[in-house]
């Protein structure tokens, strides 16, 4: 199984873990403009603006900081008393965080003269729903927190078991199954339980929420919740920008799809797998059919070519956690980039305790006192840990180059770029060139089927994400945009038009299959992974050529490149406080501001002649 490249920031201010006991914990406090419908207020002056935003950054700064370590005790402990803990901090970060915005609302941010304290009131006022009033607020987080105990209970019986006595599987042991079984009925089975168990039992209180979400969305200015989505990217033709950018890879995806159908067909016949139809979602490897790494083994040419994977000989080397961490910290600083403070090396978690529960998936803490930065890994001394302990502490960097922006600033300079940053330095680092570089592969990596099979696996993990990480915004956009009649069989013809997959059983509108993944009950932005996804490319393009990189883009390794380096601390540095198009003027010392999935067609390639010649016979199809 390869998934090499995971974890992701962690980022406290949007983090609320039990949003349903913040609601019980907020009983009846009144808020002044309940049922007040937003609107800009009046106050222009300048000075009294500079000092609500003092206040504001020192005060949101300080409660970053005590939440994050309440989240963090929990995290690496999870007790009743300290999620007790963590949710009282949590009520009252969600208070400060409906007065501040009811505060930002006095002034007219339009009129503001100063352009950094507009752009300051106008994030303060045009996000969230602190716009509506009390009782709608409440019910909204309550209508999240249901849908999300929804997904987080479900239960299934195994296949199989037919005295329905074990009905215990949950998601990570369902993904198990998905991922190594290799029997279709008993991946049906799994799929159609997982659906069935997560959309149908909150399709009713999705629709109230995209109601009452719509209601929010409206009071802040926009058309519907999809349009404040958006806004995010602060880009009015954001919609046309990414839809030419998928255009831009579909001859790629079309002879992959092609491709993987013939051996799909091979594996599993002609009467699971159509033969020049779509593909069943059941028979991908993963339950939302997002990342096809785990059919590798169906899938992959040169299937007795050995593949990169230094996990033996990390282990013959005596590698441990802290190693892995060490030889992380010294990229960075190969690359002339910061040491990881001293705090990180006290604080942080990087092996799994065996005296108490802890959440293991990988994340990196930012506890906005400019000081204390961590990140929270139950590392093994395997290849998968080493990248994404590289991963991580690219997010770290991202928080030490910032840090000194204002609070709203200290974050990606839009929603994708924190990823983006941190699966470039990935891309560096699953490498074969790289890990030849620091000892730990010794084969020859330039030969031809090394090569090609390397591809085809970043693309079963890249290139096959691709429309699923594009599509599933697109359907939230639509339902917000033109109501929830039909749901399901719009998701579905997203899913068959884009990624060419169909459900392995028949479907209705008593399903919500898009609920099938949690970021849709949990309200969390998903365009940011398609964003991420081409950034990764741009910015990995941009930063091997300024280390001299010759040769095909997926062999460079920027390691003790130190004007990579300097790129990346620039482009750091500035935060979100600058247009996101501006900061890609930055990376590319002003030759383009442009969103572009130019650089992953570059990366893959020689992967795609390669996939032409062998579909030469073929009938193409896929999205
Ligand atoms: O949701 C996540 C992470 C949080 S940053 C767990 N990811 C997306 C997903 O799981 O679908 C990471 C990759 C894409
Ligand atoms: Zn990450």
């Amino acid at each position: 199984m390869m998934v090499p490249f995971e974890g992701c920031e962690k980022s406290v201010r949007y983090y609320l873990v039990q949003v349903l006991f913040i609601f019980w914990y907020w009983g009846s406090v009144k808020n002044v403009e309940a049922d007040v419908v937003a609107s800009v207020g009046t106050n222009v002056n300048l000075g009294e603006a500079l000092q609500f935003l003092r206040e504001y950054d020192l005060e949101a700064s300080r409660m970053c900081f005590t939440v994050g370590t309440s989240q963090w005790i929990y995290a690496t402990n999870m007790t009743d008393f300290n999620k007790r803990r963590m949710v009282e901090e949590q009520v009252l970060k969600a208070k400060f965080d409906k007065l501040t915005w009811s505060r930002a609302m006095a002034f007219d941010w339009t009129k503001i003269p100063d352009p950094m304290v507009r752009r300051h009131l106008k994030f303060l006022v045009t996000s969230g729903r602190g716009s509506l009033p009390d009782e709608k607020y409440n019910e909204i987080h309550h209508l999240i927190s249901e849908m999300k105990d929804i997904y987080a209970h479900v239960r299934v019986c195994p296949y199989d078991n037919n005295d329905k006595i074990y009905c215990d599987l949950e998601l990570e042991d369902l993904s198990e199954i998905m991922a190594k079984s290799r029997n279709p009925l008993e991946l049906a089975h799994v799929w159609k339980e997982w659906h069935d168990k997560t959309g149908p039992p909150m399709k009713n209180k999705f629709m109230r929420y995209v109601e009452i979400a719509n209601q929010a969305s409206k009071f802040n200015g926009f058309q519907d919740a999809g349009e404040e989505m958006r806004y995010l990217y602060e880009d009015a033709d954001f919609e046309n920008v990414v839809a030419e950018t998928f255009q831009r890879l579909q001859p790629l995806y079309k002879e992959f799809f092609t491709y993987v159908r013939k051996k799909l067909v091979k594996q599993y016949g002609p009467n699971v797998v159509r033969p020049e139809g779509p593909l069943p979602a059941h028979i991908l490897g993963n339950i939302w059919a997002q990342d096809w790494s785990n059919i590798e083994n169906i899938v992959t040419p040169y299937p007795n070519t050995p593949k990169i994977d230094v996990t033996d000989e990390m282990r013959r080397q005596g590698f441990t956690p802290l190693r892995i961490f060490q030889m992380s910290e010294e990229f960075f600083t190969s690359l002339g980039l910061k040491p990881m403070p001293p705090e990180f090396w006290r604080h942080s978690m990087i092996e799994k305790p065996v005296n108490r529960k802890v959440q293991c998936t990988a994340s990196a803490w930012d506890f906005c006192n400019r000081l204390d930065y961590r990140i929270k890994q139950c590392t093994e001394v395997q290849m998968k840990d080493l990248i994404t302990s590289h991963h991580e502490m690219a997010h770290i960097q991202y928080y030490l180059y910032y840090a000194d922006q204002p609070y709203l600033y200290r974050d990606g300079a839009n929603p994708g770029f924190h990823e983006g940053i941190a699966n470039a330095i990935s891309l560096s680092v699953y490498n074969p060139t790289h890990l030849h570089l620091v000892g730990l592969f010794n084969n020859d990596t330039t030969d031809y089927e090394t090569n090609m099979k390397f591809l085809f696996g970043m693309a079963l993990g890249k290139l096959a994400y691709a429309p699923y990480a594009y599509l599933v915004d697109l359907w939230r956009y639509e339902i917000f945009r033109n109501g929830v009649s039909n749901m399901n069989s719009d998701w579905w013809q997203l899913r068959i038009k884009f990624q060419g997959v169909v459900p392995p059983i028949p479907r209705s509108e008593q399903h919500l299959d898009a609920a099938a993944k949690r970021h849709i009950p949990a309200d969390m932005p998903y365009m940011k992974y398609y964003v991420a996804l081409l950034l990764e490319f741009q910015i990995f393009e941009v930063l091997c050529n300024a280390a001299g990189h010759t040769g095909p883009l997926h062999s460079c390794d920027i390691y003790r490149s130190r004007e990579a380096g300097r790129i990346l601390s620039d482009i750091m540095t500035v935060g979100r406080s600058k247009h996101w198009k501006d900061v890609l003027r930055i990376l590319t010392k002003g030759k383009s501001n442009k969103l572009s999935s130019d650089s992953m067609i570059k990366y893959f390639q020689p992967l795609y002649i390669w996939l032409k010649v062998q579909n030469k016979n073929e009938k193409l199809s896929g999205g």
